[in-house]
């Protein structure tokens, strides 16, 4: 009777401190997944070395000594990330292709949204998928909500225009939207700015749902962390796993001096950053790396980060605010920004890890990740982290659901260097107006071919290999017409295979590209 006076005793103790909540916490039936997006941020906007040498071995640039993200290194330390990763060009299409696991060509989201108006351009596809996201899409966080995860959602949507379905992320799966919203830019990032409510000419893109933050001095990221974490504490309360998709505003302009960080940035290196908006890009890098350290130790904290998988990487290229956009500056060595069709408009930096190592752990058994390691043999891609999710979740792919990416595992693991035997694929289709406009990107293995839509036929094709020349400086589609021809073949094939819609000439007509 004593015994069990004492264990009711514990037991009840145990409620009152909340140990029944992380008990159960410690032992859900899936892993928790965060996805750690940080919006325009390119492969160099951080202190973490991701381009390699020619032996492999990580290879430090005069941009990871400007930049300072020990968050990023952090979690790299604990984990695997990929030399060669890769998003579309700008934010919509690669928003949607972490939704639906396709690429844009597919997906036809093929541009950024503009909230108020089609930015179809020109001679874009008349019926590209403007609207974005729509009633009846296969999404992520919905496949995950039916397989019993809470799905959160903090920051920027961009997922389809003012008053559409895509506009809002509950509409297609969240459980919890903070944030998000139609339009891809805060109007401002500062608390006490009231993130752009009541400023002239920044209230059409004034964050929604931060009001109990107005007035103070915050910066719209840290704001974003408190708020995401809160909504992870509900969900460990509930016992529940989540799919949590902390989607940045940062580090798109404008770009606002993050005053905790100012002070870090007092010289710069010389012939590669400027002054003045450089600085303040540097700052807001820093304050989404401060995010993603206090995520991380959250986590540690709710005793579930050796439950969670976590997912790092950009949404398309470097829009660091110095040097030509097709330049090799602001992403140097690369060549090309945001926007572009070079490796610097579409290389993004990626890191999986376990946010806590425990080789112990049941989910971590399944799947091991070697502990910082870089992959620089394979390449994946923004649409690849659909299938990864599932598959890590344990939830099949609906049939008749056609998709792009594949299931990174094998190589998180290392069981495997590369994800095929035979050379992967990339194809990043933009038929529209931007810095870049109207091109296909197809990269097969080391090889790349660039195909210009409105150019003149001398001017129409580039070819890299990028193995030998990494900053696409040597156009070799002159001199290696065979290579060229074979590369074209399998572009148009592949743009057939994902039923792309194409630019159209003065009449209206689809102008598909041509093979020499
Ligand atoms: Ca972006």
């Amino acid at each position: 009777m004593r015994n069990r006076i004492i264990a009711l005793m514990i037991v009840a103790v145990a409620a009152l401190c909340g140990w029944a909540d992380r008990a159960h916490a410690a032992a859900p039936d899936k892993p928790n997944i965060l996805v750690f997006l940080v919006d325009d941020m390119g492969l160099m906007d951080t202190s973490e070395p991701f381009i390699v040498d020619q032996d492999g071995k990580p290879e430090s640039h005069p941009l990871n000594a400007w930049y300072r993200t020990p968050s990023m290194q952090r979690l790299a330390a604990q984990g695997v990330r990929f030399s060669q990763f890769y998003a579309m060009s700008v934010c919509s299409p690669s928003r949607v292709s972490i939704m639906t696991g396709q690429t844009s060509a597919r997906h036809h989201t093929t541009q950024y949204i503009k909230p108020e108006s089609n930015n179809r351009g020109t001679f874009g596809p008349p019926d590209w998928r403007w609207t974005g996201i729509a009633q009846g899409d296969v999404t992520l966080p919905a496949l995950l909500k039916t397989a019993g995860y809470r799905t959160l959602f903090a920051g920027k949507g961009h997922f389809g225009p003012n008053d559409s379905f895509g506009a809002l992320p509950q509409h297609f799966g969240f459980d919890v939207n903070i944030a998000g919203c139609a339009y891809g830019q805060p109007g401002s990032y500062l608390g006490t700015e009231n993130f752009g409510h009541g400023i002239k000419g920044r209230e059409k893109r004034a964050v929604p749902g931060l009001d109990k933050y107005f007035g103070k001095d915050i910066f719209l990221t840290e704001a974003l962390t408190l708020e995401m974490n809160a909504a992870i504490d509900d969900s460990v309360k509930a016992g529940k796993p989540f799919f949590a998709y902390m989607a940045h505003y940062a580090v798109h302009a404008p770009f606002m001096t993050d005053p905790r960080f100012k002070d870090d940035y007092g010289s710069s290196p010389e012939g590669v950053i400027g002054k003045g908006q450089a600085v303040a890009f540097a700052t807001m890098i820093e304050g989404m790396d401060k995010s993603l350290g206090d995520m991380l130790d959250h986590l540690e904290q709710l005793g579930v980060a050796e439950n969670t998988l976590v997912l790092f990487m950009g949404d398309n290229g470097t829009d660091a605010p110095q040097g030509a956009a097709t330049g090799i500056a602001c992403s140097a060595p690369l060549r090309g920004k945001k926007g572009t069709h070079y490796e610097g408009g579409m290389r993004v930096p990626f890191i999986a890890a376990w946010a806590k190592r425990d080789p112990n752990n049941s989910f971590q058994k399944a799947l091991p990740i070697p502990a910082g390691r870089i992959v620089t043999t394979e390449f994946g891609a923004v649409y690849d982290v659909f299938a990864t999710a599932l598959a890590v979740a344990g939830v099949d792919n609906p049939a008749g659901h056609a998709i792009d990416g594949v299931d990174l595992r094998p190589v998180l693991s290392g069981q495997r260097d590369t994800l095929s035997d035979t050379p992967r694929a990339f194809l990043m289709h933009f038929p529209h107006q931007h810095r870049s406009s109207y091109f296909t990107v197809y990269r097969r293995g080391d090889w790349k071919v660039i195909y210009h839509y409105e150019k003149p036929a001398e001017d129409r094709y580039e070819l890299f290999n990028l193995a030998a020349d990494r900053s696409e400086s040597n156009n070799l589609a002159s001199s290696d017409p065979a290579k060229l021809r074979e590369m074209m073949t399998s572009m148009v094939d592949a743009l057939h295979r994902a039923d792309a819609q194409y630019p159209v000439d003065q009449a209206g007509k689809a102008v598909e590209p041509v093979v020499p």
